[in-house]
């Protein structure tokens, strides 16, 4: 990888009429994502996870380092033992570890130390974020990783979405037995923990809403 030489940007550009559809039908179609906790435990291949995940690889990164590995997990005693070790943290923050206010602002969703989805989702998509490069055992430090991770991230759900499959951002705290399990080296830091695939037949959301354009936009124009 290298880059003291530009090269001639090329991207499709839309017609005003054009952008104006695909901005308005993009925020429609991302406002039906929704984060859901019961998966089918229906198949998903190989080539659709290779392509959600270079698509999230595809993400802008502090002096481009890409601070970031993806771990996609089919496998049953793999999942099983991600599956315990969640369980025995999860077991432990909803007993003591988590605040009252904490769990009562979590009521709405039913959430507890149980955590069938990571057997049943057909893969478990765990994001590492990497805080240096280990270069001949030399340590070289990467840039903004926490911001870069998180939009590679925000680019796995939407491709997710895309392909009209559901996720859930999962996070087991502390998470560092990915790291364990999954026998990653030791310049990589578990950062989000993705079960993904179909919804179940029966899945069920949350009845909630989004904040409304005034909560959230504030636009500084020239008058
Ligand atoms: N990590 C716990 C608790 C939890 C925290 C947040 I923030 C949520 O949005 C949902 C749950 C768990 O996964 O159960």
């Amino acid at each position: 990888m290298k880059s003291n030489s530009l090269i001639p940007y090329k991207g499709s550009s839309l017609s005003v009429d054009e952008m104006e559809r695909h901005a308005k039908d993009f925020y429609a179609f991302m406002n039906t994502r929704r984060t859901v906790r019961d998966f089918s435990s229906r198949d998903i291949p190989k080539d659709v996870i290779r392509n959600l995940i270079l698509a999230a690889s595809s993400a802008p990164s502090g002096a481009h380092k890409q601070p970031w590995v993806f771990c996609a997990i089919s496998e049953k005693s793999i999942k099983r033992k991600i599956r315990e070790a969640a369980e025995k943290e999860e077991y432990l923050n909803y007993h003591g570890r988590m605040s009252e206010a904490w769990l009562k602002d979590l009521e709405f969703l039913g959430t507890d130390w149980n955590k069938p989805f990571l057997e049943i989702a057909p893969w478990l998509i765990v994001v590492f974020k990497k805080p240096y490069e280990l270069i001949n055992g030399e340590q070289r430090k990467n840039y903004y990783v926490n911001e870069s991770v998180g939009l590679a991230c925000g680019l796995l759900l939407t491709a997710i979405h895309r392909a009209g499959l559901v996720a859930l951002t999962h996070t087991p705290s502390p998470m560092n037995f990915l790291e364990r399990i999954l026998n990653r080296p030791s310049n990589e830091r578990a950062y989000l923990l993705v079960p993904m695939g179909w919804p179940a037949t029966d899945a069920m959301v949350p009845d909630i809403e989004r904040k409304s354009e005034e909560d959230v936009l504030f636009f500084y124009e020239d008058p």
